[in-house]
């Protein structure tokens, strides 16, 4: 259905010790924000084959074992679609991150992440995420992608 306003999405954060790998994402939707890495599921895509096909289009790398942690619902207050995220964590890949057209890969230390250049939802659960915890939420965000209500519970 063209209006179909459901969308399943991944987000994959690489985090290895004190370190979390995130992307400047260079064009598009989130451009300009410090973004895990992800995208839109396609038809007859398994999740896990949609999480690795974004990695490697993004950056160049691949992942074997991915933990699921989390699956957030995004909307907005004047828009019909509601986007599904499916949020994974992997601490081990293949290949080495590298800029693409999409996305400027950079390691940040956990103390130093850059939540005033995130999305406003990832302050809330990023700290679920870091101590391997498993969550389920909901965002409501306005036209300028501000919070303006949301839940989220440890699964
Ligand atoms: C993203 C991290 C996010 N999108 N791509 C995100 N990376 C649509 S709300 C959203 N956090 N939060």
């Amino acid at each position: 259905m063209e209006n179909n306003p459901k969308k399943i999405l991944t987000l994959c954060i690489i985090h290895q010790k004190n370190k979390v790998l995130l992307g400047m994402k260079k064009r598009g939707f989130g451009q300009g924000r410090w973004n895990g890495f992800g995208g839109k599921i396609k038809e007859g895509e398994s999740i896990i084959d949609a999480a690795n096909r974004e990695l490697m289009e993004e950056i160049g790398i691949k992942v074997q074992d991915f933990q699921h942690l989390g699956v957030l619902d995004f909307s907005w207050k004047n828009k019909p679609e509601i986007l599904q995220v499916h949020i994974f964590k992997a601490s081990d890949f293949i290949g080495v991150p590298s800029e693409s057209e999409e996305m400027k890969p950079e390691w940040f230390s956990v103390n130093e992440i850059p939540f005033q250049e995130m999305w406003q939802d990832d302050k809330h659960w990023l700290p679920l995420f870091l101590e391997n915890k498993k969550f389920q939420g909901k965002f409501l965000f306005d036209d300028a992608d501000n919070i303006l209500d949301y839940s989220l519970d440890l699964v």
